[in-house]
């Protein structure tokens, strides 16, 4: 969102797999061992939520979420995707993280249930629009579109969501988002 608001931002890479999220160093950026984390003039944000409220209040006219809607509808919708999707994120892609000791293999198969059923309420939504909240898309639908990349990319199926896929390959092909992706990939 940083990338489609064309301002000037760094980034850091917080690598999970490594712990970096658990040392001083980090911890004192976010003391609840979590990314992301956004550090402003003002201090730091986190709870992706907020980071995006936030983004959307500094760059009103960047399109950070869609001006048809109303805070709370906003607010609603990114509710859903950090409180219910993120969560399961983790649970498919690193339930080691989670410090469970045994049956890792349980936690992923409900998250992959859970995840499906969510995914069918998403193909719903975009079998009549082509981005979340209608023709042009927003932070709801860049959430949308890292969930779908993560998940792809531990190897979750999507052979019933086509929609789902389309929405991601239309993002895909979009300049600010190979942008941001290149970032990213250079990291
Ligand atoms: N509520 C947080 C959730 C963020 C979150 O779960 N991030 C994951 C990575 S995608 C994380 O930091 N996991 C490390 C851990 O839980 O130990 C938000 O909305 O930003």
């Amino acid at each position: 969102m940083l990338e489609k608001a064309q301002v000037n931002y760094a980034l850091r890479a917080v690598h999970l797999a490594k712990g970096e999220h658990k040392t001083t160093e980090y911890l004192f950026v976010n003391p609840k061992g979590k990314v992301p984390a956004l550090l402003t003039d003002t201090g730091v944000i986190t709870e992706t939520p907020a980071i995006l409220l936030f983004l959307h209040g500094q760059f009103q006219h960047a399109g950070i979420l869609s001006s048809q809607i109303s805070t709370v509808e906003a607010v609603s919708d990114l509710s859903w995707f950090a409180s219910t999707i993120h969560p399961l994120i983790t649970r498919y892609c690193k339930p080691e993280l989670l410090g469970v000791s045994h049956d890792i293999a349980a936690v992923k198969a409900n998250a992959e249930k859970q995840l499906l059923a969510a995914y069918r309420s998403i193909e719903e939504r975009l079998s009549t629009q082509p981005f979340w909240y209608g023709n042009s898309w927003d932070a709801l639908d860049i959430y949308l579109f890292w969930t779908v990349n993560r998940l792809k990319r531990a190897g979750f199926s999507f052979a019933y969501a086509d929609t789902v896929i389309q929405h991601y390959q239309r993002l895909l092909s979009d300049p600010v988002i190979k942008r941001a992706l290149n970032k990213e990939r250079a990291l």
